[in-house]
């Protein structure tokens, strides 16, 4: 009979799983050698078990698909919280895998015992420990059923050592996969009702968020766009859901204002009368001004704790943001007259017009040629070298999340990869090489700032270990002492008076590096380090540029 290791990790290739990541241990060691004995499933192993839960976010990120975590039990299991935090907080689906004591053992105070569920529960969609192997098939469609259906999250899965070498009778396992999505509709009442408010509506205004590419609802998004003329703007973890070289995008906005919102985006959203909103969660850092309480709102999200949760909708549907659309437009097609359904021109007109300014303002960033480096220019320099459909670009927490966002324009969905409900410095070096895993034919960048990289730089030599070539930018600020968490002088010289050499560090660990000082450089330095990585090395362009504030809202705010 096969343990019930070996029973995963048949469930696991059933599930179509693709890519494992982790660290060993000995008591993980029974699931880990057969997940390693599945040639179905690439194998991938990090230098710090965070750094793993990022590979296998930054893959789901990157095709919608979990991959599979391992670690050891105790502090191992407990290291990785950074990244199962991050990939909670913007509902990514990746299945965890961690070592624990004897199932003879729990809650007895043995080393490495740690109050399992009551450490993982809060933070992940699903927490549970097999503690009998009878449970194992159960467990796993259980698991799979969370990850694929609503609101997608992490699960987490303690395996005691006893039990993950034990045998299972029953092994006849039917994969969640093999059906489609369980996905539910919007209360039919509501969508009507929600077709009639944009109908009458002036001045209708789209705002999404990564709910739209979890559900894959692009293609029914762009169609009632087109449809009703609606301009479409994108949140940060969103961007990509809607195709940014159509004519109605927007960019990243906000709901009326947000950090990193693109002028056309911030002047709609402002002068909205109707306001339809999909997936997204309204964070702070992106939502920054709720909508006046005449502006309209209709609200669709598939998790009711998400609907009417910092305002109150006027209409709020419960549903999956691709079958609600699809009864969006299904109801506006049937019910509306030409008139309506024709309405394009004038938006268009307006559209066009913010563009140019929004592209007026922004290109002395893109061009610029002060030194130290202005990071906008980083962005502009990339976006003349790189072909977008064939990219994936992330970005890190810090100024880079605006410094990268605002300009760069992605055609197709995933082809950026967005991240910030937490926010978690460093995950893109590990997000990255996932991406590259499920892409092994495209390009895949990410632009991260110097404190983040330092966060888990040594995971470079992972990438170069595991065949998982990527080019980061980094940009250095160093010397231009962040006020943002702290105004001490002592405190700034702690943090900033001594940076490590990046091009040593990265040589050493079999990269390549190149250090840009210069603006007219940095062409060269990029395309040279586009075919490194893509001839297979992992390549750092370390930036030294200037720190500023990557909001830009100043700029049209002091000219119009
Ligand atoms: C794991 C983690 N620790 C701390 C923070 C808080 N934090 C956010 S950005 C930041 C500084 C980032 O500096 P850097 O990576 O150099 O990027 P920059 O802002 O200079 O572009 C800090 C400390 C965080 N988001 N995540």
């Amino acid at each position: 009979m096969p343990s019930v290791g070996e029973t995963i990790s048949h469930c696991l290739v059933a599930e179509g799983v693709k890519l494992a990541a982790g660290m060993s241990g000995q008591q993980i060691g029974p699931l880990l050698d057969q997940i390693a004995n599945r040639t179905e499933i690439a194998l991938m192993y990090a230098r710090q078990e965070r750094v793993a839960f990022d590979i296998c976010d930054g893959y789901a990120r990157a095709t919608g698909n979990p991959g599979v975590v391992f670690t050891d039990s105790g502090p191992a299991a407990a290291n990785l919280m950074c990244g199962l935090v991050n990939s909670w907080g913007d509902s990514i689906p990746v299945i965890f895998f961690a070592g624990h004591n004897d199932s003879t053992e729990i809650a007895s105070g043995q080393t490495k015992e740690i109050p399992f569920v009551e450490l993982f529960g809060p933070v992940s969609k699903w927490a549970t420990v097999i503690s009998d192997p009878s449970q194992t098939l159960g467990v796993m469609r259980r698991a799979f059923m969370h990850m694929r259906t609503g609101r997608p999250g992490p699960v987490v899965i303690g395996l005691p050592f006893d039990v993950a070498k034990s045998d299972v009778a029953d092994t006849d396992y039917t994969p969640v996969s093999s059906q489609p999505r369980a996905r539910s509709g919007g209360d039919p009442a509501r969508i009507k009702e929600a077709v009639e408010m944009i109908a009458a509506a002036k001045r209708p205004y789209v705002y999404v968020g990564a709910g739209v590419l979890y559900s894959e609802a692009t293609a029914v998004l762009v169609k009632l766009a087109e449809c009703l003329s609606l301009p479409v703007a994108t949140t940060l973890n969103g961007k990509s859901a809607f195709p940014e070289n159509h004519a109605l995008s927007l960019g990243i906005g906000g709901f009326a204002r947000a950090a990193y919102s693109s002028l056309p985006a911030t002047k709609l959203a402002e002068t909205a009368d109707v306001i339809l909103t999909i997936g997204c969660g309204f964070k702070r850092h992106a939502t920054r001004v709720l909508p006046d309480a005449k502006v309209r709102h209709i609200q669709i999200d598939v998790d009711p704790k998400e609907l009417n949760r910092d305002h109150l909708a006027d209409v709020a549907i419960l549903g999956d943001a691709k079958i609600v659309i699809q009864q969006l437009l299904d109801t506006a097609e049937s019910t509306l007259g030409r008139d309506r359904l024709q309405r394009a021109d004038t938006r268009h007109d307006e559209i066009n017009k913010l563009k140019s300014q929004w592209s007026a303002l922004s290109e002395p960033l893109l061009t610029s040629t002060e030194i130290p480096i202005n990071p906008f220019r980083v962005t502009g320099e990339l976006m003349k070298l790189v072909d977008p459909t064939q990219t994936i670009l992330l970005h890190d927490a810090g100024t880079v999340r605006g410094t990268t966002s605002q300009h760069y324009l992605a055609p197709t969905p995933r082809s950026f990869l967005g991240f910030g409900v937490q926010s978690a410095m460093g995950w893109s070096t590990g997000a990255a090489m996932g991406a590259k895993k499920a892409f092994p034919e495209k390009l895949i960048v990410t632009i991260i700032g110097e404190e983040a990289f330092n966060e888990t730089a040594l995971d470079i030599e992972t990438s170069v270990r595991n065949d998982a070539p990527i080019l980061v930018i980094v940009k250095n600020n160093r010397k231009y002492i962040d006020q943002d968490g702290g105004n001490s002088q002592r405190l700034a010289y702690t943090r900033f008076h001594q940076g490590m050499n990046v091009c040593a560090l990265v040589e050493a660990m079999g990269g390549k590096s190149h250090r840009v000082e210069q603006p007219d450089k940095l062409a060269n330095a990029l395309s040279k380090a586009i075919a490194t990585v893509m001839a297979g090395t992992t390549t750092v362009v370390e930036v030294l540029t200037t720190r500023i504030n990557a909001s830009l809202h100043s700029l049209w705010e002091t000219e119009m």
